[in-house]
């Protein structure tokens, strides 16, 4: 996440923009790098606000999107009408839960700015035991970290959806196409999640590749169906479009939602959203956040209550310094050169690795139909992987349960017991499943 990720999205009617630069997608580290501090969708208000007074509210201001679910309706201040003034006006109506700006969140994109990594080797170690003929497997370090393999003697999650709130996913990707379902797309307000950026097709591969199909590697949860979700584009999303999509997901029989995406300011409507999510009992997943080494600004969703944050481990099991903690740390996972999907098709990573090949870290590749990525946007999609996983062989597991299984079954790394940077550890398949 420290790049930037970010969204915004359509609510049933219209809108979707973006802006400025700023809050984003958790993608890959290294792209990280242009101001953390959160922006918003210029001339927007995002107001919790009763169903049936929108009438009410339409009167004072347009109504550019209305979530009935959440309660939460976009607004722009009526031609001639100041945007300060109407924010406080709505404050102290009695009906509004709250008023909060559109937080703006942007995708990552790679700049000249990117930093070296600094900690040891990324010698893959082969993967053995699988059994199954992905030529990208012994390059995907990360499975026999986790032991993904024993834990598929018990479920490949087969019956579990999880859904991947993004940029979209290549819906025609040889290795993933016949484990997605029809998804949605809250940032554009249409039912097409087609990723334009390539964030979203790595971090659902990273869950949900196919396994033993003869290309690419193998995803945590090969059997699980993804549900794609499109709330930020190549040029952003918002709070709006984020928070529409958790609510979509939710009331459309997902049982993780992966969130690789994040800012540094609190949205009301995302919480909302969240909350929505674990009242109805799906599990929330998010990445810390790439900023440690940046100042380390408190991250959200990461630090929502009862989700479950990622941080992003390296090769030798040290967490990285970019990765972000806090207390709110839950598990940590394999994050760095991580192999997945990437579009079959050109996207701005891959004309952006093209016209700059020496700006990436040499642990990350980006081509077309895989790449290697770094982030705790990777390591989140594996912790959702195997929180998929559990569902499947414990469908009625709460999202307090899993997150608690997940943390008591971690491998404890760095100081003893519990710490801000690895959470309780390294989350662990196949202990988890015990
Ligand atoms: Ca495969």
């Amino acid at each position: 996440m420290k790049s930037q990720v970010v969204l915004l999205g359509g609510f049933i009617i219209a809108v979707a923009g973006c802006g400025s630069p700023q809050p984003g997608l958790a993608p890959t580290h290294s792209n990280a790098v242009d101001s953390l501090e959160a922006t918003a969708v210029p001339g927007q208000l995002l107001v919790g606000y009763r169903s049936g007074n929108v009438t009410k509210l339409a009167r004072r201001a347009r109504i550019l999107g209305h979530n009935p679910t959440l309660e939460i309706v976009l607004v722009a201040p009526n031609p001639g009408d100041n945007l300060e003034k109407l924010k406080a006006d709505l404050a102290s109506d009695p009906s509004v839960s709250f008023v909060e700006e559109n937080l703006l969140f942007r995708l990552p994109r790679p700049t000249a700015a990117i930093r070296q990594f600094s900690g040891g080797s990324s010698r893959n170690k082969p993967l053995i035991g699988l059994g199954g003929n992905d030529p990208l497997l012994e390059q995907q370090w990360h499975h026999p970290k986790i032991n993904t393999m024993q834990a598929w003697r018990v479920t490949k999650g087969q019956g579990v959806t999880v859904a991947v709130v993004d940029s979209g996913v290549d819906l025609g990707h040889p290795d993933l196409r016949s484990n997605l379902l029809n998804g949605t797309n809250t940032l554009e307000n249409n039912n097409d999640p087609r990723d334009d950026n390539g964030h979203g097709t790595h971090v659902a591969g990273i869950v949900a590749s196919i396994f033993s199909n003869g290309i690419g590697g193998v995803g945590v949860a090969p059997e699980v169906k993804i549900l794609p979700i499109r709330a930020l584009g190549d040029a952003g999303g918002s709070a709006q479009s984020v928070s529409t999509a958790i609510q979509w997901a939710t009331d459309h029989g997902t049982a993780v939602i992966n969130l690789s995406l994040g800012t540094t300011k609190r949205s009301k409507a995302i919480a909302s959203a969240i909350r929505y999510a674990l009242a109805k009992g799906v599990v929330v997943v998010a990445a810390m956040g790439n900023s440690g080494d940046q100042g380390n600004p408190k991250q959200y969703p990461a630090s929502e209550p009862g989700v479950i944050a990622v941080g992003a481990l390296d090769p030798q099991d040290k967490v990285t310094p970019w990765s972000d903690y806090g207390d709110w740390a839950a598990v940590a996972a394999p994050g760095y050169g991580i192999w997945s999907t990437f579009p079959t098709y050109e996207v701005s990573l891959t004309r952006f690795a093209k016209e700059h090949p020496d700006a990436l870290p040499p642990e990350d590749k980006i081509q077309l139909n895989y790449a290697a990525l770094s982030g705790t946007s990777q390591a989140a999609p594996i912790v959702s992987g195997i929180a998929a996983l559990l569902r499947a062989a414990n469908p009625q597991m709460s999202p307090q349960q899993v997150r608690d299984k997940l943390m008591k079954t971690a491998k404890d790394l760095g100081p003893v017991g519990f710490d801000p940077h690895y959470g309780a550890g390294m989350a662990d398949a196949v202990l988890a499943l015990q």
